[in-house]
């Protein structure tokens, strides 16, 4: 138990902007610096919670600026509202699927996760704190509203004085009277791995002169793909980049995509590139997957994963269902039925898919934002899905590009683009948005480049588990044949808004399937601008961000 009379009362005010987005509380480095900013999230959230006396929390976070600092507030303040233990990755180090796994495996009552994800580090860019609750996976939004409602109303947090705890000592320490064991961040999460896929397959595969690259980004997944595909795999030495994680990640800015992983697509356009590329991002949780001359759309991805889960031996009796986010394209809803399993459509974050996953609905779940997972954690897992993608590849002994193109004269082709408008006015993307929606019950015959518009909504969500609703999660304007434009706001940004515009056609098999994705795209593109005044709300003349 703690030693009651350290425990040290501190007066505050609450901030008027501590609401958690698509994926916890992101803002700036220099608002989480303000006095007291970060102590009140995280004082809001244990007083959400109940009944974790004398239990166990877990915390880790991508190792960027400020990580250290924050656990030591959060140790400190843990202690004094009465946690048992503190489970904390060395160095202050989890990636969000390592924390997940962690918070599983050891039965803890939740974890804070410090992380803005594939937001920039640094001290002018961004930090953020992510609540997940005891199943490893964030907390829904009866829970993160409930921390919101707190923080505007907080008068008072919780701490004690200690000194730091060495966060590079690998065993367990004491914060008046609380027992914080610092662990190895990565042989928990690469013993799972070895648990669910086939690791002397892929071992033989690289035998084979079968070359990869994995781009860590100088984020936290360095540690991790060091020790599975270079030690545990036999990868050669270098075949993890940006390896280390560094608290600005280099000046890189995390976020696996085209634009910011282009050092590695250029490698793998190469004739005598790598055979397979892959990044993940700040936090651990995305992939980038890239065959040699054949990039994957994240929603190909998941498609292709799911048709070919069986060949990795932690998912050889099949799936029980496959989740995507609304916005992911339908190429995933084909597999599905053709293995005549569900398909289940959420908002956007992975918060979403929890409840599916526990309930044993779902096994594996995909975003088109570079996200994929599975039941194994409550988390979608960057380093998962490499090593799926490489167990499929070691068991069918083809090319990525044979790979997909098997897959679509299969299944078809769902071609896809998501245009991000960044750092735009919040009133110009919150009245481009109004203006959508309250276009919405006319839009319905409206005709386009892209043929008449047949159906527009603004998707909500009712839980199949608990029932409980998520309105407004985006406007989707549907065309024939699967086509379909789908406008959204960021909700993990940190200045001004983020407009996304995501773009799908469906070829069927037999079609066109070998077309560019901005030719294919086009029409519906022209359809968008028609229909939302892009140009005009936003003032720019091009997306910032095309993936
Ligand atoms: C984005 C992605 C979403 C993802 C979220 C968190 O959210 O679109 O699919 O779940 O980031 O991912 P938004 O609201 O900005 O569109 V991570 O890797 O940043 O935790
Ligand atoms: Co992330």
């Amino acid at each position: 138990m703690v030693e009651a009379m350290l425990v040290q009362i501190v007066e505050t005010v609450a901030f008027d902007d501590q609401k958690p987005g698509t994926s916890g509380l992101r803002k700036k480095v220099r608002v989480f610096q303000q006095p007291n900013y970060a102590e009140n999230f995280v004082q809001s959230v244990f007083d959400s919670l109940e009944g974790y006396a004398g239990d166990t929390l877990v915390v880790g976070g991508d190792g960027r600026f400020l990580n250290r600092e924050v656990i030591q507030v959060v140790l400190r303040m843990a202690a004094a509202n009465g946690f048992g233990r503190v489970i904390v990755g060395q160095g202050g180090i989890l990636s969000t699927p390592a924390a997940s796994h962690v918070i599983r495996k050891y039965g803890a009552f939740g974890g804070l996760v410090l992380s803005a994800s594939h937001n920039p580090g640094g001290p002018d860019e961004d930090f953020g704190i992510k609540y997940n609750i005891g199943n490893g996976g964030p907390a829904p939004e009866s829970v993160t509203d409930a921390i919101h409602a707190r923080s505007l109303t907080i008068t008072r947090y919780k701490t004690l004085e200690t000194p730091d705890i060495d966060l590079d000592a690998i065993g367990t320490h004491d914060v008046a009277g609380m027992a914080v064991e610092v662990i190895d961040p990565v042989a928990d999460y690469a013993e799972l791995m070895e648990t669910l896929f086939d690791f002397a397959a892929i071992r033989a595969l690289l035998g084979t002169g079968f070359t990869i690259s994995f781009d860590a980004m100088s984020a936290v997944t360095g540690p991790y793909a060091t020790e599975i595909f270079e030690r545990r795999l036999g990868a050669p030495a270098g075949t993890v980049v940006n390896g280390t994680p560094l608290p600005d990640f280099g000046h890189h800015h995390p976020d696996p995509n085209l634009v910011h992983a282009k050092d590695l697509y250029d490698r793998l356009m190469q004739a005598d590139g790598p055979d397979f590329g892959a990044a993940s991002d700040g936090d651990g949780d995305r992939n980038l997957i890239i065959g040699k001359q054949r990039y994957v759309t994240p929603s190909d991805s998941l498609a292709v994963l799911a048709a070919n889960a069986h060949l990795a031996p932690g998912y050889a009796s099949g799936l029980a269902g496959i989740a995507r986010s609304m916005p992911t394209s339908g190429a995933a809803d084909r597999v599905a039925a053709a293995l005549g399993i569900p398909l289940y459509e959420t908002p956007t974050g992975w918060k979403f898919f929890g409840n599916l996953l526990d309930a044993g609905l779902a096994t594996i779940c995909g975003e088109e934002s570079a996200g994929t997972g599975s039941s194994h954690v409550r988390e979608k897992d960057g380093i998962w899905a490499v090593l799926l993608w490489l167990n499929i590849l070691a068991a069918r002994r083809e090319s990525v590009a044979a790979i997909m193109a098997d897959h679509w004269a299969r299944y078809g082709r769902n071609y896809y683009a998501r245009h991000d408008y960044e750092a735009i006015a919040t009133d110009r993307a919150n009245a481009l948005m109004a203006k959508l929606r309250d276009s919405l019950a006319t839009l319905a015959g409206t005709e386009t480049p892209a043929g008449a518009v047949q159906a527009a909504d603004d998707f909500s969500y009712t839980d199949p588990t608990d029932g409980s609703v998520s309105a407004k999660q985006g406007v989707r304007i549907l065309f024939a044949e699967g086509s379909r434009l789908v406008f959204r706001l960021s909700g993990t940004g940190t200045q001004g808004a983020t407009l996304r515009l995501y773009i799908e056609r469906y070829e069927p098999a037999g079609g066109d399937l070998g077309l560019e994705p901005g030719d294919a795209l086009a029409p519906l593109i022209a359809a968008a601008e028609q229909l939302a005044s892009i140009r005009e709300f936003t003032g720019m003349d091009e997306p910032s961000v095309i993936t």
